[in-house]
C-alpha cells in the first residue's frame, strides 16, 4: 500500500518523532521508484503515482485507490500522458475517467469535465456495446491512446496523489 511506501519513504529520510505526532505527512515528498510486488510509485511533476501489478474492474481500483488516500489518476497536461503512457510497458491500465451518469459527457473521479482528451483512433467508440471507462495503453500511440471499455473488465490501475510541498 502507499500509506506504507509513504511510511518507509518517512524512515529513508529520518524519523521524526514530533511530525508523526501531528499526523501530517503530506507535506513529504516521496521517493522515486519505491517498489512492492503489488505495485510501483512514480513520481512527476508535483504528483506521486501508484501503478498495479493486479488487476481489477474500474469501481475496484478506484477503491484501492482512495484507500491509498489518492485517486485513479486525473491526466491535466499532454507531458502527463506522455509520462503515464511511459510508464506502463505495453500494458492497460485505468484511469479516473468515466461517462457513467451521461452516455458522453466524460466525467474525471474529482467531477471535472474533460476538456482535453487524448483518445486513440475512433475511440470512443462504446465498440463492446456499454463502454464508460477509459483505459490508458501505449501500444497504439505514446500520446493518442485512450479507449473507452466496459467497466466490468479487469486492467490495472494507476492511482495519482498530489503533493503537497
Ligand atoms: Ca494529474
Ligand atoms: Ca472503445
Amino acid at each position: 500500500m502507499v500509506v506504507e511506501i509513504f511510511a518507509s519513504a518517512d524512515t529513508v529520510r529520518g524519523h521524526d518523532p514530533d511530525t508523526e505526532k501531528e499526523g501530517g505527512d503530506t507535506k513529504k515528498a516521496p521517493d522515486t521508484d519505491l517498489n512492492t510486488d503489488k505495485g510501483r510509485c512514480f513520481n512527476f511533476d508535483s504528483s506521486v503515482y501508484y501503478m498495479s501489478n493486479e488487476e481489477k474492474n474500474w469501481e475496484e481500483s478506484r477503491q484501492d485507490c482512495r484507500e491509498k488516500g489518492a485517486d485513479l489518476v486525473i491526466i491535466n497536461s499532454k507531458e502527463e500522458q506522455e509520462f503515464i503512457s511511459k510508464i506502463l510497458s505495453r500494458r492497460k491500465a485505468w484511469i479516473g475517467l468515466n461517462d457513467r451518469d451521461r452516455e458522453g459527457e466524460w466525467k474525471w473521479v474529482d467531477g471535472t469535465p474533460l476538456n482535453t482528451g487524448f483518445w486513440g483512433q475512433s475511440e470512443p467508440n462504446s465498440a463492446a456495446g456499454e463502454e464508460d471507462c477509459v483505459v490508458i495503453h501505449d501500444h497504439t500511440d505514446p500520446v493518442w491512446n485512450w479507449s473507452d471499455y466496459p467497466c466490468s473488465r479487469q486492467f490495472i490501475w494507476i492511482c495519482e496523489k498530489t503533493v503537497v510541498i
